[in-house]
């Protein structure tokens, strides 16, 4: 039962909060100057989004502590069975927000822009909202999961949230994989990139998430708060810069320099 945040938490929770806020200004230059300049603000709110949350952990507000008491009357008198788990919602704030914009970047690479309209547009709407619909879901009920304390409930959201996983994966596998390899080598070859990293990066997750205090607790909460932050920098500040500077060197020179030759 961990039911307080101690202090080896609290100090990775401040190195997330400096490592996301690093981050987001370390893609604002990055990104300064880039055509599809949508990626570098996007890239960036997933930081800065990340930031703010993990202000809020590491300031102890983005924690709240799951218990439940039942009182059961036993030949020696009254016999309390009591059960406590401390849980970081604030993650899911986080994710809810920050794994919708990587999924749009993800996606942005690979299907043509929304111009003319008509039926490719409507189509890669329909993808889009597919794909952040079933991601949106699959952190919701995730945190649906981390608020149980009982473990058929617990465990019959983990699968629900792994199903709506699959099918993300399926669908950035999928039809979008197939309509970056339509639009040319170099886009391909960076989607694919960029896709194979965040689905490493992804899985690891659930894994943390099914070993860590939310699951079994086969790995105390020191730990998971520990690989938490490595992951989340790893799969936000990383996958943010390797997104912009991928795109700045595909669309070649800057658009300052090409508004300055015109
Ligand atoms: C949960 C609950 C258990 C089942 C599954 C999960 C998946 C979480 C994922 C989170 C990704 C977060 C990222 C954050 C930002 O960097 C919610 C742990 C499948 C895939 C990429």
């Amino acid at each position: 039962m961990d039911t307080f945040m101690t202090s080896t938490q609290e100090t990775w929770l401040w190195i997330g909060t400096a490592g996301m806020a690093l981050g987001a200004l370390a893609i604002l230059v990055v990104g300064h100057g880039m055509k599809e300049s949508h990626h570098r603000v996007t890239s960036f709110f997933v930081c800065a989004i990340a930031a703010c949350l993990y202000l809020l952990m590491a300031q102890g507000q983005g924690d709240i502590v799951v218990s439940k008491a039942s009182l059961a009357l036993t030949p020696l008198g009254v016999g309390a069975d009591v059960s406590a788990e401390l849980v970081y919602y604030a993650r899911y704030i986080d994710w809810v927000f920050t794994t919708p914009l990587l999924l749009i970047g993800l996606l942005t690479v690979a299907l043509k822009p929304l111009t003319g309209g008509g039926e490719p547009g409507r189509e890669r709407i329909g993808l889009m909202a597919g794909i952040v619909g079933a991601d949106v879901l699959m952190i919701l009920t995730g945190l649906f999961g981390a608020l149980s304390l009982d473990s058929t409930h617990k465990y019959t959201w983990f699968i629900v949230s792994c199903g709506f996983f699959l099918a993300v994966l399926a669908l950035i596998w999928g039809p979008v994989r197939a309509a970056a390899a339509a639009q040319g080598a170099e886009t391909a070859s960076l989607y694919n990139k960029l896709l194979g990293i965040l689905t490493v990066l992804w899985f690891i997750y659930p894994v943390l998430w099914i070993l860590g205090t939310e699951g079994t607790g086969t790995i105390s909460l020191n730990t998971e708060v520990a690989v938490f932050t490595v992951i989340d920098l790893t799969a936000k500040v990383g996958f943010g810069l390797l997104l912009v500077t991928g795109i700045k060197k595909m669309s070649g020179a800057p658009a300052a320099a090409e508004k300055s030759a015109a």
